[in-house]
């Protein structure tokens, strides 16, 4: 009831948030911390939207990799501290865990919480340059194992170990997840487990303002969105749903539309509102796929599901799986319900003759 916006004045993320506290006495942690979490991403708005003409361009510093192996982009170095500090102060936080971080981050006692957040500051950042959307996914959760570390009969790697920990629950224990998408427009697209609702960034007041409320997913859609370049890399049963849609031999009788942007946050959105479906499978060079169990896979699938869609493996749901690390990789098909119903009825079958 309080997504209902008037005519002249559309609901505010921060007046829906400051309802959601007034109807909700336990939330008012969660309000401050998704408060923490626009304000980082009105920030990383600001800077994606200058980097052309503020050199925040290109790489953080020549030949250094992160994590992964790969070169960090100034933005992406940029934005995982915008994102951790606003965290961090919100006082609400036991554990951060990002992408750009090796390892997850015990928020210190004076700053210490009760919730978890597992981010990608900028996901996609290696479009930017050709001024393509990226975007910063998060989820949120409880934590469920003290890490703090007044507990003094606790051992520091016990401290760290609780702190790992933390951070590698199954997505189904998710209390909370969102994007925001840095594109044409800025929106924060966001579920606090009663529906997905999208928040678009007025630059004339500075805030995120409702615009569509319990967004639902087409039950099919007509868009298919994989990077193709993969085919004779994938599973027998991902090269035969993909070509029956090319086809047109699909359920539908109808040829798909191929879309891919290469970034995850816009390919997402693109499929929440316009229904089909994205995947990025395990192929023969990533084995598990490409994309983050924790801060990309989870989170999204969450969101997805919130809108009455669906996010597997091909062969698990997304939100059953424990993640056994923090940077661990996952194949990834999520989309309208019908469209992952075809897809795992062809897969299926395929993993069948083998
Ligand atoms: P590929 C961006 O680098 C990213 O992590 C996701 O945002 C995107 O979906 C995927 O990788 C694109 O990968 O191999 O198709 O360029």
């Amino acid at each position: 009831e309080y997504l209902q916006t008037s005519q002249d004045t559309p609901t505010s993320l921060t007046r829906y948030l400051l309802e959601v506290a007034k109807q909700n006495k336990d939330m008012g942690d969660m309000v401050a911390l998704i408060n923490g979490i626009q304000f980082a991403c009105k920030k990383i708005a600001s800077l994606v939207g200058k980097a052309g003409v503020t050199d925040l361009m290109g790489i953080y510093q020549q030949g250094i990799v992160n994590v992964h192996g790969e070169e960090q982009k100034k933005l992406d170095v940029l934005s995982n501290e915008v994102l951790k500090n606003a965290l961090k102060y919100s006082g609400k936080m036991a554990v951060i865990a990002s992408e750009e971080e090796d390892v997850p981050i015990m928020v210190e006692e004076s700053y210490s919480g009760n919730y978890v957040v597992v981010f990608d500051p900028l996901d996609g950042s290696s479009n930017l340059d050709a001024g393509l959307p990226t975007g910063t996914i998060f989820g949120v959760f409880q934590q469920q194992f003290s890490c703090l570390i007044h507990d003094y009969e606790e051992s520091i790697d016990n401290m760290e170990l609780a702190c790992l920990q933390n951070t590698l629950q199954p997505g189904r224990r998710l209390i909370a997840a969102g994007y925001c998408i840095y594109s044409s427009s800025t929106m924060l697209v966001l579920s606090l487990g009663n529906g997905l609702h999208c928040f678009t960034l007025d630059t004339e007041v500075g805030e995120f303002v409702l615009t569509r409320a319990n967004i639902q997913i087409p039950q099919r859609g007509n868009i298919y969105s994989f990077n193709e370049s993969n085919f004779y890399q994938w599973d027998k049963g991902v090269q035969d749903y993909i070509e029956r849609l090319k086809k047109g031999n699909n359920q539908t009788n109808c040829r798909y539309s191929a879309r891919y942007v290469g970034s995850m946050v816009a390919d997402v959105h693109r499929t929440i509102l316009y229904g089909g479906i994205f995947g990025y499978p395990a192929d023969k060079k990533n084995v598990s796929g490409k994309l983050r169990l924790v801060y990309e896979c989870a989170p999204m699938a969450y969101l997805v599901e919130q809108a009455g869609g669906k996010a597997t493996t091909g062969i698990e749901n997304i939100l059953d799986l424990t993640p056994k690390d923090i940077h661990e990789r996952k194949p990834l098909i999520l989309g309208s319900p019908a469209d992952i119903e075809e897809f795992l009825q062809v897969y299926g079958m395929s993993r069948v003759d083998r």
